[in-house]
């Protein structure tokens, strides 16, 4: 495992429990660990809306896939796994959910009091392909400074070992981003087999996995009967920056703020949860 080239220095800081939304304890385990499960975030009521609102992008999402050459467009691939991206740009409901207070909570502690919702996409795993989505810190797709964000991986019918929840590797976030390697249509891998055992990170609908963009992940095969649906929402300091070009090729091309990219949403200020 060797450093991304990008990533000449880190310090993992530890964080405080001040929203009063998570615990100390729920935040030790997250610095430690690089992960926290925290369970009951949506109500049934919210679930049904958030449920109704990513349905529909999925839908969208396959749609568009089934008129590709070899139903697939990048890694979305029908009856694989399917993405819709940048949902809270585009559908105006979806975003209480974006600014749920307990994620809000979560955000203020792990991220700090001025927070932009950086990305957002549904992920359905489906189980006429059956696979993995390989081991991954999501800093490895593209490279943001402050290395460090949170990635909120929200369960929308409840994700068990059988249909492909997220495991993660602990304590390999301290280090900061790994080199990535591109694996074709399943995406980039920081490597194949985990260098301790992973822990299983199992949810119930509502509730979701929050982890660093540093934690490696990943999902197992969906090997159940039904669609393994979760909305995954990232949350960046706002004055967080992407790197621009090719990692292999050297030094970046270009940087750009977060706060430029339109699929984005300032979400917290001065620690206040944002109006639309
Ligand atoms: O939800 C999944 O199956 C994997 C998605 C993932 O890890 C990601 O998008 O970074």
């Amino acid at each position: 495992m060797n450093n991304h080239p990008w990533n000449n220095s880190f310090e993992w800081r530890n964080h405080t429990a001040t929203s009063g939304v998570l615990s100390q304890a729920q935040i030790d385990q997250f610095d430690q660990d690089g992960y926290v499960v925290v369970n009951d975030i949506f109500s049934l009521d919210e679930l049904r809306d958030l449920v109704a609102i990513t349905d529909a992008a999925d839908a969208e999402a396959v749609a568009v896939l089934a008129a590709q050459p070899n139903e697939r467009i990048a890694i979305s691939e029908k009856g694989a796994i399917t993405f819709a991206g940048q949902l809270a740009s585009k559908i105006p409901e979806i975003r209480r959910f974006v600014k749920n207070p307990t994620i809000m909570g979560a955000c203020r502690d792990l991220v700090g009091p001025d927070v932009r919702m950086y990305h957002d996409q549904t992920v359905y795993k489906q189980i006429e392909k059956p696979r993995r989505f390989p081991w991954h810190q999501d800093n490895g797709y593209l490279f943001v400074t402050q290395q460090h964000y949170l990635t909120c991986w929200i369960s929308l019918n409840g994700a068990t070992i059988e249909n492909g929840c997220p495991q993660v590797v602990t304590g390999l976030h301290k280090q900061g981003t790994m080199s990535h390697y591109f694996v074709p249509t399943l995406g980039y891998e920081c490597f194949e087999n985990p260098p301790k055992t992973p822990i299983i990170a199992e949810v119930k609908a509502g509730g979701a996995v929050f982890f660093s963009s540093l934690t490696p992940h990943l999902t197992g095969p969906n090997t159940s009967n039904g669609v393994r649906k979760a909305y995954i929402v990232q949350y960046a300091q706002s004055d967080a920056v992407v790197m621009e070009g090719n990692a292999n090729d050297g030094d970046p091309t270009g940087s750009h703020s977060i706060s430029s990219e339109p699929r984005g949403l300032p979400v917290l200020q001065n620690g206040q949860i944002c109006a639309d």
